[in-house]
């Protein structure tokens, strides 16, 4: 039996769900609070050192990486989901490949953002300074510190600005003519990303790509019609549209739309 060691609202955690319950997979979970730090304890290091969800099981098996993970699955359950042709696998494996820098920028808009303005108004400074100090990845820890520090100003949120303008291009190019990324028929490749878009949704960033991307707003909503979507997202994270609109209220996008508009002229 396939076990996953996840988190409730993890982007990458959602990611692997999703393709779980694309292929429709058996599986058991365990979710660790990320809030505490369950997942820099030393049992849960040892199958994933760098500290981070998520992480599969498959009896003697450790697989780490969500894009690692998708594509284990995908093999697992016959290859369902990843193309047999050559040239459109190695397409969707690039989507995939694509994924280390949309995190990272995922993770940068969230920190940046909401999880920067709740973590300042609930823990005092040598609180969030312990809980950084025992992060495993000391490149993830600094990257926390500078971010929580200079919130949107942050350097990190310029290289976000920069992954976030090629992914979207790159998905406008492929889907002003089709429905899914890969053509006519869902693969991999959707799997890998809507957790992320739904994430800057949610975060009240679709400012992001509305007018410049019109189809990745299409593309989102298909995706989000998808019984995966229910069952691997919204029923961990709740409905987006509650979220968007608590977000809203937070500003998130009056912060970022200057800095974009500027980084896009
Ligand atoms: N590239 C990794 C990224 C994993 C990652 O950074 N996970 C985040 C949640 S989405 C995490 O566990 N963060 C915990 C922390 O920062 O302490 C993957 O795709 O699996």
């Amino acid at each position: 039996m396939l076990h996953l060691y996840h988190g409730k609202t993890s982007v990458c955690s959602a990611k692997v769900r999703v393709g779980l319950a694309e292929l429709e997979l058996d599986w058991t979970g365990q979710i660790l609070d990320l809030g505490h730090g369950e997942q820099n304890e030393d049992w849960y290091l040892a199958l994933n050192p760098k500290g981070v969800v998520p992480t599969l099981i498959d009896d003697e098996l450790v697989v780490v990486e969500s894009s690692v993970i998708l594509e284990y699955l995908a093999a697992t359950a016959g290859a369902f989901l990843m193309p047999s042709d050559p040239r459109e696998c190695i397409r969707a494996k690039m989507w995939l490949s694509d994924c280390i820098d949309v995190h990272a920028a995922i993770n940068t808009m969230t920190f940046a953002t909401s999880k920067r303005r709740q973590i300042l108004a609930s823990k005092t400074p040598a609180q969030i300074a312990s809980s950084i100090a025992r992060m495993a990845n000391p490149a993830n820890a600094n990257k926390r510190r500078e971010i929580l520090t200079n919130g949107i100003d942050s350097e990190h949120v310029v290289s976000a600005f920069f992954a976030l303008t090629m992914l979207f291009d790159k998905m406008e190019r492929a889907l002003a003519s089709s429905t899914w990324l890969l053509g006519d028929h869902y693969t991999l490749a959707d799997t890998s990303l809507i957790a992320y878009v739904d994430r800057l949704a949610r975060l009240g960033l679709s400012g992001m790509w509305t007018e410049s991307a019109p189809s990745v707003t299409r593309w989102l909503a298909n995706s989000r019609d998808r019984a995966s979507y229910s069952t691997a997202i919204k029923n961990y994270a709740g409905p987006p549209e509650e979220e968007s609109a608590a977000e809203s209220a937070g500003k998130n996008w009056e912060q970022v739309a200057r800095k974009w508009a500027a980084f896009n002229a």
